[in-house]
């Protein structure tokens, strides 16, 4: 099979990246990535045998001469706008790639004649749950609440309406929250453990009660690599990790498992439009294609706080901003963009 990743700078697509190159090195796998600044290649460093191609995703001329060139048969969408809070500063740079991109994305593939379309999306489109409400199902009505979640809600439309109209054969997965190495400190488990670490404060947003379900980025990457393999056209495949907390819970650990005083904690005005609490009912993918969640929250936790201590010269690129350097040498001093 011949594989376009796209967004594999990322946190989530270098984790697939990683595995899938340990696990197939003779594949042939390319890497379209814009580099925003979510995207990092050292996340990709120690991986060989990919080939990188560095633009955007709503670039249609460069993803028809990507895909044309080097035969592609199966896409992975991860490149997103990610974070939420991000959306709620500037949401059109969400509407741009998560919509325009993936559009851009599905119709170049469609022409292309490309045979698997595998989008990457999130439980937040399903919108937000009550204490006892019962958890998102691959039936739950869609109902966005921020920027971000509505941008990437009409990404899935998208491509369901890719499959229904034109019977192009996509795939989509929606997972609950990512933790893990190499996620950038914007994020919620990153941004506690490097504060903590600093003995800077660790800013919990209104209550600390929202609840997320946690799961190692590896068990979600493992997901996708079945639903890849041995999804059914067409279908929603939700991933989760059977691991509700709320946010204070998690901080305190961070702050337990560094020896760090929750004199650290700092609550702080919320988000707006806060979702309260996401939970997910994985058992079609637990039933179909026989995948689970492997890691437990706490030693997936411990693991990642580890992983931030002992990588300190990619938090510190990361924190600096040096990490952008690659870009700037490359293409920033070409062509100006
Ligand atoms: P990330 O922000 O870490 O990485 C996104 C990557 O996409 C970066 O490498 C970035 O450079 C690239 N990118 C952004 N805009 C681009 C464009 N226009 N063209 C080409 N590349 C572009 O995100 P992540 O956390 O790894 O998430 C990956 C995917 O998984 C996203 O689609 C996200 O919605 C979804 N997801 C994330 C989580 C989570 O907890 N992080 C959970 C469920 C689903
Ligand atoms: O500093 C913080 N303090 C805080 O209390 C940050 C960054 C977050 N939070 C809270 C907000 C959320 O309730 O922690 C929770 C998790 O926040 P994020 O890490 O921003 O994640 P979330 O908003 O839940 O969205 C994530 O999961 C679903 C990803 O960013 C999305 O890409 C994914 O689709």
């Amino acid at each position: 099979m011949k594989l376009l990743v796209t967004g594999g700078a990322g946190f989530i697509g270098s984790m697939f990246v990683r595995r899938r190159m340990a696990a197939r090195p003779d594949e042939k796998l390319i890497v379209l990535d814009a580099l925003t600044y979510a995207g990092n290649l050292a996340s990709l460093a120690q991986v060989k045998g990919f080939e990188f191609v560095h633009g955007d995703i709503c670039d249609q001329p460069l993803v028809e001469r990507t895909l044309a060139e080097h035969q592609i048969d199966a896409i992975v969408h991860f490149a997103a706008e990610s974070h939420v809070d991000r959306s709620i500063l500037g949401p059109m740079a969400f509407a741009r790639t998560n919509l325009m991109g993936t559009a851009t994305l599905l119709e170049c593939a469609r022409r292309g004649g490309v045979k698997r379309f595998l989008h990457i999306s999130t439980d937040e489109v399903y919108g937000d749950l009550g204490p006892n409400d019962a958890p998102f199902s691959e039936q739950t009505p869609i109902a966005p609440r921020s920027p971000y979640s509505a941008s990437k809600a009409g990404s899935d439309h998208l491509v369901r309406a890719y499959f229904e109209t034109y019977g192009f054969p996509t795939l989509i997965t929606r997972c609950s929250n990512n933790y893990g190495p190499y996620q950038f400190p914007e994020k919620f488990i990153p941004h506690m453990i490097l504060n903590a670490l600093s003995d800077t404060p660790l800013p919990i947003y209104g209550d600390g009660q929202n609840i997320r379900d946690w799961i190692h980025v590896e068990d979600h990457c493992a997901a996708v690599e079945r639903v890849l393999e041995a999804g059914r056209p067409g279908e929603v495949y939700n991933i989760g990790g059977r691991a509700e907390r709320p946010n204070l819970e998690i901080a305190r650990a961070i702050l337990e498992a560094l020896g760090k005083p929750e004199s650290l904690l700092k609550f702080v005005t919320d988000r707006l439009g806060h979702d309260r609490r996401y939970a997910i009912d994985d058992r079609k993918i637990e039933r179909e294609l026989g995948w689970s969640c492997a890691r437990r929250l706490d030693e997936g936790l411990a693991a990642t706080v580890k992983w931030y201590q002992t990588n300190d010269e990619w938090c510190r690129q990361v924190r600096s901003g040096e990490y952008r350097k690659w870009v700037t040498l490359n293409y920033d001093n070409r062509d100006g963009t």
